[in-house]
């Protein structure tokens, strides 16, 4: 393993990272930078994180390219060249690639290697990590880069190992792909990574059907080329960028047309909305009218202008009707986008079964039940999602003071100061973990990482390591998101089983996932509490141990 830093392997170090995607290798660069001796541990066979395991056809990000990126290093600015606007997966793990070669990241890495247990000693105010391959790490500071949709969601559906064809899940995709040339193919699942496949699959397949349980408001999307012209455009405005991302509280490149949909005249809504539909990606959502989320009348207006295009779309009728979503508003479920996805119901070869009131009964030898009908196959795909989220954290098995296990502690639902910080669980930190900040992700990862080393170095300077979310600041934190989320419309997301709110997965309370107030907002309340010194952590001296570097 080369873990070394700078010498031969080690298992104590300052911080242990958990996880290689954008929040890992991040973290790792960052701290590094700030002397920090660092181990990071991966469970794939290199870096990537989300994008190394979501290798499916179609899949590529709803961010626009320039700001779907690490924005640290003007070097790294200058000698990238994304290719079009919306980047495939491809694109964007040789991105990571290219991070990680370039700050030389991989040697501080143990790959193939996932995290069993996360053990704080209070005895000597270190974290022990036990490993798959059996290797037990132990640092002072513990820095989760798990990501927000890792922990895959594999519904337990009856009878499914007796299936005689192949299974595949989207988020574990064989690198060396799936051959569906001519095969009878089902797909479960109808959100982001399914609209993504589904139009890929039916470009060779004999038959594909959709097994769908909520239809999505699917905005179309198109990825121009970049030219020379437009990477030359986005380098030199790359502050401006940052400057507007910042301020925009999804953290995208996107301008509203006005703060009310229903106040908006009519001629010119429909203008608005009709622009933001070419447009594509999440323009319907961040880039139209502010008040989406909290105005139902607004909702409606932009709901129904969605459903439209789905009539206009698809020509077969009862296609169309199962494919418009009637129970819930737009947004609250996390609108897909899709590169030809309506279009391709309009294919002969393609078809949607609705899964909503007669579930999936079960696999058989040759295919599916649903309704008491046998479909055959020869292909299964489960496009079935993630515990998002808490998932990934939770499956790191970590038990905090006094045996406190997270598990039990964010049994009714995730409570974190600032997405960062959890009481009891000292010098735990959480990247985009639960209640920081939705939107670009790369954006926030890099807030997130750059707040948790100021800490860690104010801890230093202080020589005092050992730092704590506040009990109380956490609280009015939880508090305030659950206030906030309540005036919105995320309180439907039940009726959409929408994962922003944890809604998806069967047998779970609905819960406040990301701080709801926008990124923007997130980010001043983040900034203030760092220029006032960080009130709501605490921070004690360790216990004399290993001659650390902290
Ligand atoms: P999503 O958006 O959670 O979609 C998962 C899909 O799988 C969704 O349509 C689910 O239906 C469906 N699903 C899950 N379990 C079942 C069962 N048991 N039967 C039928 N259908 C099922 O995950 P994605 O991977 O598409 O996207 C996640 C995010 O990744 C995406 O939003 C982007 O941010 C990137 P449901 O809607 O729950 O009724």
């Amino acid at each position: 393993m080369q873990d070394a830093q700078d010498g031969p392997s080690r298992t104590d170090v300052d911080a242990i990272v958990v996880g290689a995607g954008f929040s890992g290798l991040d973290a790792v660069h960052v701290l590094r930078e700030r002397g920090y001796t660092v181990q990071g541990i991966e469970a794939a066979g290199g870096v990537g994180g989300t994008w190394y395991w979501n290798r499916y056809p179609g899949a590529r990000t709803d961010s626009k390219a320039f700001i779907y990126c690490l924005s640290f290093s003007k070097e790294l600015r200058e000698e990238w060249d994304w290719s079009e606007l919306y980047p495939t997966q491809p694109e964007v793990l040789a991105y990571l690639e290219h991070v990680a070669d370039r700050f030389d990241l991989k040697r501080y890495f143990a790959f193939d290697t996932t995290v069993t247990a996360a053990t704080w000693d209070d005895d000597t105010s270190l974290w022990t990590v036990d490993t798959s391959t059996g290797r037990r790490f132990r640092a002072r500071y513990l820095i989760s880069g798990v990501g927000c949709l890792s922990a895959v969601n594999r519904p337990q559906f009856d009878g499914i190992e007796r299936f005689q064809g192949r299974v595949e899940h989207t988020a574990r995709w064989p690198q060396e792909g799936v051959d569906v040339s001519g095969q009878r193919v089902a797909l479960i699942g109808a959100g982001s990574s399914g609209v993504q496949l589904l139009p890929e699959l039916a470009k060779t397949a004999g038959s594909v059907t959709l097994f769908q349980r909520t239809p999505n408001y699917v905005a179309p999307y198109t990825s121009t080329r970049f030219s020379d012209e437009d990477r030359e455009a986005y380098r030199r405005d790359h502050e401006a960028i940052q400057a507007h991302i910042r301020q925009n509280p999804g953290t995208m490149y996107f301008s509203p047309a006005g703060p009310s949909a229903k106040l908006a005249d009519p001629a010119e809504r429909e203008t608005v909305f009709e622009q933001a539909y070419a447009q594509g990606g999440l323009a319907m959502l961040l880039g139209t009218y502010e008040d989406l989320l909290v105005d139902p009348e607004s909702n409606d207006l932009a709901s129904e202008f969605l459903r439209s295009k789905i009539k206009e779309t698809v020509h077969d009728r009862e296609t169309a009707e199962i494919l418009t979503p009637r129970t819930y508003p737009f947004g609250v479920k996390r609108p897909p986008c899709g590169v030809g996805y309506l279009d391709a119901f309009n294919e002969p070869t393609v078809s949607v079964v609705d899964v909503r009131s007669t579930p999936i009964e079960g696999f058989t030898e040759r295919g599916l039940v649903v309704d008491g009908s046998e479909y055959e196959f020869d292909v299964i795909i489960l496009a079935t999602g993630f515990d998002a989220s808490v998932g990934a954290l939770l499956r790191l098995n970590v038990t905090g003071r006094n045996g406190r296990r997270l598990a039990d502690v964010w049994a009714h639902g995730p409570e974190s100061y600032l997405g960062l910080g959890i009481p009891d669980f000292p010098n735990l930190f959480t990247i985009i973990g639960p209640l920081s900040a939705f939107g670009n992700l790369p954006t926030v990862v890099e807030h997130n990482v750059d707040f948790v080393a100021d800490l860690l170095d104010k801890a230093r300077a202080a020589g005092t390591p050992v730092v704590e979310a506040d009990v109380a600041a956490t609280d009015a934190w939880v508090q305030e998101s659950r206030t906030i989320a309540a005036q919105t419309l995320l309180t439907s997301a039940k009726a959409a089983n929408s994962w922003i709110m944890g809604a998806n997965l069967e047998g779970r309370e609905l819960a406040v996932l990301w701080y709801p107030a926008g990124a923007n907002t997130y980010f001043d309340r983040c900034d203030e509490e760092r220029e006032r010194g960080f009130p709501g952590f605490s921070l004690a001296p360790a216990v004399p141990t290993t001659a650390m570097a902290v």
